[in-house]
């Protein structure tokens, strides 16, 4: 199984963990984040940041929710966890792994096309983890689909790429008419997946969102993990322990 996914991460640059997260912690992070959603996005009053207000608005949980306990502990699960592990240790003997903070919690609703995120590769907007030692990717993205499934309520849209063409060279810049040649020469997938399942994608990957009509929106988190060949100079947490690192400071410091 654990192979099988290396060999779709190695050849598409994407693979699709099935039922990996607990769901009674999907179902308590749903369920606040929906009541949090109703409420501060359709409800007017001082008593609403307009910080908060805004991330709603762009498709995004406040931080106070992304940082949450129950957040992060879908971000901990144990399953991923092993997979992560077993993934850095093709390339790297004593793996400790870390997470990129904070997760990002999204929300899109029905028809809501200001919440969609358009194509775009995670190593463009993450160039504070790179990769110091050894071979493997400098990070990897987990998406955790929590409500809905993709043929209902909007999915993930990833588009093939050649592995020794990493796009990120051509893309790096986001210059637009590069990136679209490079989306009409390529295929693009819809990804299928179903509550519990968590969507892991190499940083070159180029995805997007797929917009939907379903009545209850699509929730979903989506985070970064690294290994030690990786520096950061962002916050960041160690599985292992939970201990927190803030910029510039503990074991992946540049
Ligand atoms: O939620 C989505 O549809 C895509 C999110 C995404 O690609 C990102 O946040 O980098």
């Amino acid at each position: 199984m654990t192979s099988l996914a290396f060999e779709e991460l190695r050849m598409k640059g994407w693979t699709v963990l099935r039922n990996c997260s607990d769901s009674g912690d999907i179902e308590e992070l749903v369920k606040v984040t929906r009541k949090r959603y109703h409420n501060e996005l359709h409800q007017t009053g001082d008593h609403f940041s307009k910080i908060d207000l805004e991330s709603w608005t762009a498709g995004e949980a406040p931080l106070s929710l992304r940082l949450s306990s129950r957040c992060l502990k879908l971000c901990l699960s144990p399953s991923l966890q092993e997979f992560l592990k077993s993934y850095y240790q093709q390339f790297e003997s004593n793996v400790e792994l870390f997470l990129h903070l904070a997760p990002a919690l999204r929300v899109v609703s029905s028809g809501d096309r200001g919440a969609l995120v358009s194509p775009h590769n995670d190593y463009f907007y993450n160039r504070h983890l790179s990769r110091a030692v050894g071979n493997a990717v400098p990070f990897l993205t987990c998406w955790f689909g929590l409500a809905g499934s993709s043929r209902t309520h909007g999915g993930l849209r990833v588009w093939d790429s050649d592995r020794n063409r990493r796009p990120w060279g051509v893309l790096g810049d986001n210059e637009s008419s590069s990136m679209l040649n490079f989306l009409s020469e390529r295929k693009s997938h819809v990804v299928e997946w179903e509550t519990g399942d968590v969507v892991v994608f190499e940083p070159w990957l180029i995805h997007g969102s797929v917009g939907h009509d379903s009545p209850s929106p699509r929730i979903s988190l989506d985070a970064r993990y690294f290994s030690r060949g990786t520096t950061s100079s962002r916050h960041y947490l160690r599985l292992a322990d939970g201990a927190h690192f803030e910029p510039l400071t503990g074991p992946n410091a540049p």
